[in-house]
């Protein structure tokens, strides 16, 4: 891992890149002036939703420049349907909408910081998995899509939920 400036905050994971270490010298590979907007706290609530539920993802997204833009990238994967990485429908088929820090919506607090989505009751289907990403764009053009992926990443990462028929008992998926 690398800072990318020595002047930025190195308490928040989005000053790092993963980088292959340079002993005493620069960090060329990954240094910028300017960076994308920091995320950190991705959630989603109720963390295993079922049918019956309205899904509220929230995260908190900072810039010193000011945020543009915030947005959830998502994707529905039925049961009986899957489909994952190495196929085409898992990068282009993506589903985007706003986010928000505008206190309405179950956005708690209007300029906290903290963006928020909801995804209606609608879009929850037993043994539905919904992946989703999330975008983010500085006032000066910089963005980024989160989770990064790392040096050591094949495929592309992603966030997820699986959704459950109330009274069903979920089980556990593992790995992103
Ligand atoms: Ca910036
Ligand atoms: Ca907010």
């Amino acid at each position: 891992m690398q800072l990318v400036n020595p002047l930025f905050d190195n308490d928040l994971a989005g000053s790092w890149r993963s980088a292959t270490p340079t002993p005493a010298a620069g960090n060329s590979r990954v240094f910028a002036d300017n960076i994308p907007p920091h995320i950190r706290q991705v959630k989603h609530s109720p963390e295993q939703p079922r049918s019956i539920d309205i899904v509220t993802v929230t995260a908190k997204v900072t810039d010193p420049d000011g945020v543009d833009n915030v947005t959830l990238l998502y994707q529905l994967v039925d049961p009986g349907d899957y489909f994952g990485p190495g196929q085409p429908r898992f990068y282009n088929i993506w589903i985007t909408t706003d986010m928000h820090d505008d206190g309405v919506n179950d956005d708690l607090i209007t300029g906290d910081g903290i963006y928020t989505v909801q995804l209606p009751e609608s879009l929850q289907a037993h043994r539905r998995l919904v992946r989703y990403r999330i975008s983010v764009t500085d006032s000066l053009g910089n963005g980024l899509l989160v989770p990064m992926p790392t040096i050591h990443s094949r495929t592309l990462p992603t966030l997820f939920m699986t959704v459950f028929l109330p009274g069903k008992v979920p089980f556990v998926r593992v790995g992103l």
